[in-house]
């Protein structure tokens, strides 16, 4: 029987490339020096996506036709226009729970860090200034009584509020919703939430309706104890904002993880000195990434086998 066609959008890692090899006839995008003739040539021979990090849009989806299902890296799909596959009857597929945890731990790490100032401290010793009577300064900022303020609390926030508890720290949320079933206080709005807190935890997804929510007043109602860790999108957080409140001191600390332009940081962000960065790296063990691109391989596997997705982006469902 004839393997279905599939596209690949950027390279994976080698336990996904290898088993998508054996069971698809895999087209490698990133590999062709013109892209938009390469799908002009086979575009209409494509069934599925295999995509990492690549928008997929109505344009897009133009070009494959005879697509079926994208099978996207991440649990986190905001490069996706669900409404344009809706329409094209395309399924769309992510990769929740696998990295739950991992992601929890980095949050709970970052966290730490921003508020001791572990990585400005470890560059202290690195670069030799720690000498007899000559030890780091004492963090002005400390965990303890801190107040957390989740901003999403679904799988990922979950995870960070239940680590959270046990170091003591009182939790509170916002989401579009209440949650039944859930003790922690709620708050209808952002600003609600970080007037509550001392520490926001931004965990929701990227997207047009959480575009830059975590702006200047929600900063300024954080208020100047606060500090702001981001494991979620960098799109949520108004960074220009966050910048300037960080420089006046509307805000004490940053902790990010995820940035507007990734990965370009900016240097005013960068040469702020109680500002933690990652370079994206909630998720990247081995493990844990190998977990995720398993189910981009199920994804497909199942769908071309038995017209079912396993892990639906919540719109499909
Ligand atoms: P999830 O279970 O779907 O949780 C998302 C939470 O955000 C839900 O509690 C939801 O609550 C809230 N939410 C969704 N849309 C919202 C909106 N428009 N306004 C306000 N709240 C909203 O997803 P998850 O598995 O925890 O993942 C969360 C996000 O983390 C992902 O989307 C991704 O962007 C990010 N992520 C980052 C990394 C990293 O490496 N840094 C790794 C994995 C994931 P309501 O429905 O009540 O609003
Ligand atoms: C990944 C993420 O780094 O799952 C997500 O939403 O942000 C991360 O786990 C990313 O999706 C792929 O590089």
């Amino acid at each position: 029987m004839q393997k279905p066609d599939i596209l690949m959008t950027k390279p994976m890692l080698p336990i996904v490339e290898e088993q998508l090899d054996a069971e698809f006839n895999v087209h490698r995008l990133h590999q062709a020096e013109d892209k938009q003739a390469m799908l002009a040539e086979i575009g209409d021979r494509i069934r599925g996506v295999a995509l990492s990090w690549a928008r997929v849009d109505e344009a897009f989806l133009k070009q494959l036709p005879n697509v079926e299902i994208v099978s996207s890296f991440g649990v986190g799909y905001d490069h996706v226009d669900t409404d344009a596959c809706l329409k094209a009857q395309v399924m769309v597929t992510h990769t929740p729970d696998v990295l739950t945890e991992e992601v929890a731990d980095t949050a709970i790490g970052l966290m730490i860090m921003t508020v001791r100032e572990l990585g400005q401290a470890e560059q202290y010793l690195r670069n030799g200034h720690w000498k007899p009577n000559a030890p780091y300064p004492l963090t002005q900022a400390t965990l303890q009584g801190r107040t957390l303020g989740i901003f999403g609390l679904g799988r990922i926030g979950k995870a960070i509020a239940k680590r959270a508890e046990s170091f003591g720290l009182s939790i509170h949320y916002h989401g579009r919703s209440q949650q039944p079933g859930v003790d922690y206080p709620y708050h209808a709005s952002l600003e609600g939430l970080a007037a509550a807190c001392d520490t926001l935890m931004v965990v929701a997804p990227g997207g047009a309706e959480t575009q830059h929510a975590v702006n200047a007043e929600v900063l300024k109602a954080l208020g100047p104890a606060g500090v702001v860790i981001n494991i979620g999108r960098g799109s949520v957080i108004d960074e220009a904002a966050l910048v300037a409140a960080l420089e006046d001191g509307t805000i004490y600390g940053a902790g990010l993880d995820v940035f507007e332009h990734e990965p370009r940081v900016p240097d005013s962000l960068l040469k702020l000195p109680r500002v933690t960065a990652l370079p994206h790296v909630g998720s990247a063990s081995q493990a844990t990434r190998n977990d995720m691109g398993q189910l981009v391989v199920d994804n497909l596997k199942n769908w071309f086998a038995t017209g079912r997705p396993l892990t639906p982006v919540p719109e499909m469902k």
